[in-house]
């Protein structure tokens, strides 16, 4: 069976989102108002087809890709830096490196049991997430 991201996800952990936002030059105020949040993650795959919408009481963010396709990616709500995104398996791993500005910057998802992870990297910051079902 391959794995399946598909879910409503709530934010149980998140380590080290300060560096991950200070390595994208977000601003101190932004920073403190993102801290706060409790975002959800709402993720729908289908085969290779993703739809991930992380949402919040702030901002949100949607994402849609394929697997293996590369495409723009605007950062919109967020940095608002452009880049190339391409996400692939890494077994039942889902990588994405983000390709512009910024130096080795992407994610990585998986699951653990019934938990959801996300690593963000960006730089030399690593941010590690853990979602629970909602
Ligand atoms: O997830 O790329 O699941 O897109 C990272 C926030 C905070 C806005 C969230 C809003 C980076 C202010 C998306 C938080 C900090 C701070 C809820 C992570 C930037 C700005 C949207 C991400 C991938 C993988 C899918």
């Amino acid at each position: 069976m391959p794995v399946d991201f598909s879910g409503t996800w709530i934010l149980f952990s998140n380590d080290n989102f300060e560096g991950y936002m200070v390595a994208l030059g977000i601003d101190f105020a932004t920073r403190k108002i993102a801290k706060m949040l409790k975002p959800q993650k709402v993720i729908k795959q289908d085969g290779d087809s993703f739809y991930i919408h992380t949402t919040s009481t702030f901002r949100d963010y949607l994402l849609q890709f394929k697997v293996g396709e590369e495409f723009e990616e605007d950062n919109k709500g967020l940095d608002n830096r452009k880049c190339k995104s391409l996400v692939t398996w890494e077994n039942d791993r889902l990588v994405c490196i983000q390709t512009g500005e910024k130096k080795n910057r992407g994610w990585t998802h998986w699951l653990e049991g019934d938990d959801l992870h996300l690593e963000l990297r960006c730089e030399n910051q690593v941010c590690k997430q853990v979602f629970k079902r909602a």
